[in-house]
């Protein structure tokens, strides 16, 4: 289906959660009623926010009116990690329905829980997020998401069937299987990350089947930063929509805010169940909508864990609703703080060279950032290592090189070398795809 027929059809609203009309004053008004709620609650119910608040010296009736949620302590994934594995619940562990837990490169995973209640609100979510980005009920959708502790494959799960989609639970991996499936099956949407995507674009070009011929009219793609040069890739290979969908675990999972593929601008937050704020990652004030910064999220209707402030460490801004006006919209992810590459004092992330990589016809978006220092040196030195497209000549390749070097000194204001590797050498995704590979010695 085309662009222009999903923009049609995706404009009724018959079908919509009554939230979702909502204008900017009604949103607030039960932002306002259910914060006080979640702060009284959490207070009440978990010991690290009654330490928390009594060491900051808040409390509950002190959240009169929105702007007072900036006076409550942030929460942080340390405060997860102390507190593990379930130290953080609001219930007792009777009124858990389940349970889900982030790896992490490092330390304890976090731990985190679900009532039954918490389970039905996270599913209805998922579902107006692919709802958002064209997914119809009654089709079938391919969750390509990895099951089991990530959130992602069980949280998207439940939300297509919420929907009233047939869901077809194959998980990551096993690619070859992935494609005969999409094949045999003929899925109407795809979710997974978009790296994932692109190996499963390549896997059916090698077996020779045309991804503009599938059945697919949908992909829904999340758990990863990805760029506009990205979502226009990706669309012209497959011939079809796609769509963000972003959310962490701690927050709760797939489905905080989801795209409307009537706009493709940035994903509209579900401001009814999470209080968005951007804050300064240094200073920790407050900055104002459109002001890039972190992303923290309050929840507002969790019961399992409440969670306050939660510095998520994704940087980002916060725009004026569209498609849904009363709910504000959140940019693409630059990145996360923590993946942030800092050469010779220039900021850096992976999302800058995949924008500008994208831009230069000659070379695939198949890279790798390795860090390295070079013996005796105390600089830090950057290498990207790049896929050309496939059937690109040598000097073709070398003078794209040097073109993305060039760029990247315009651009981003650092030096880096590109070297351009045989296509198909780089490790492909199956999940989250790692970008970074930090070679330099550890101290
Ligand atoms: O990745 C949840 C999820 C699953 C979201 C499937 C969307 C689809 P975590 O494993 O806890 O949860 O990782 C959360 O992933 O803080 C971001 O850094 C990154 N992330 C998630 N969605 C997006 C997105 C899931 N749409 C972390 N764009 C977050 C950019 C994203 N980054």
């Amino acid at each position: 289906m085309s662009t222009t027929a999903i923009k049609a059809t995706a404009a009724d609203t018959s079908t919509w959660d009554p939230e979702e009309s909502f204008d900017r004053a009604r949103i607030e008004e039960l932002q306002l009623e259910r914060l006080q709620w979640t702060v009284k609650y959490a207070y009440e119910n978990v010991d690290l926010y009654r330490r928390k608040f009594d060491d900051a010296g808040v409390h509950p009736t002190d959240l009169r009116e929105l702007s007072d949620l900036g006076k409550f302590p942030y929460t942080t994934k340390e405060d997860l990690r102390q507190t593990y594995p379930f130290g953080m619940f609001a219930v007792p562990q009777e009124r858990v329905a389940r349970i889900h837990a982030s790896s992490g490169t490092t330390g304890r995973p976090t731990v985190v829980g679900y009532t039954s209640g918490d389970l039905d609100r996270w599913a209805t979510l998922v579902a107006r997020c692919l709802r958002a980005s064209g997914v119809k009920k009654g089709q079938k959708v391919h969750n390509a998401y990895g099951y089991g502790l990530f959130t992602g494959g069980l949280g998207a799960h439940a939300g297509a069937e919420k929907l009233g989609c047939t869901v077809i639970p194959i998980s990551g991996g096993q690619t070859e299987r992935q494609v005969q499936l999409i094949q045999d099956f003929e899925p109407d949407a795809i979710l997974s990350t978009p790296t994932y995507l692109l190996t499963i674009l390549d896997a059916m070009v090698a077996a020779g089947i045309d991804p503009q011929g599938t059945s697919l009219k949908t992909a829904v793609l999340g758990a990863e930063p990805w760029t506009t040069q990205m979502r226009a890739e990706l669309e012209q290979r497959m011939g079809f929509d796609a769509c963000d969908i972003y959310g962490l675990s701690e927050v709760m999972g797939p489905g905080v805010a989801g795209e409307c593929v009537e706009t493709k601008d940035g994903s509209h937050i579900w401001e009814d169940h999470f209080r968005p704020e951007i804050i300064d990652p240094f200073t920790d004030a407050v900055l104002d909508d459109g002001q890039a910064g972190e992303l923290v999220f309050t929840s507002l209707t969790k019961e399992a864990l409440p969670i306050i402030r939660y510095r998520t460490h994704d940087l980002t801004r916060l725009l004026p609703g569209t498609a849904r006006p009363g709910m504000r919209r959140m940019d693409r992810i630059t990145g996360r703080s923590d993946d942030m590459i800092i050469l010779r004092g220039v900021n850096l992330f992976p999302t800058q060279i995949e924008e500008i990589a994208l831009r230069i016809p000659a070379l695939s978006p198949h890279f790798q950032l390795e860090l390295t220092r070079p013996e005796g040196q105390r600089m830090d030195q950057l290498t990207i290592r790049i896929e050309p497209r496939e059937g690109v000549s040598a000097d073709d390749a070398a003078a794209a090189a040097s073109e993305l070097s060039k760029q990247i000194k315009i651009h981003i204001g650092s030096s880096c070398a590109v070297s351009v590797v045989e296509p198909g050498s780089l490790t492909r995704s199956s999940g989250k795809l790692k970008r970074i590979y930090d070679l330099r010695p550890k101290a």
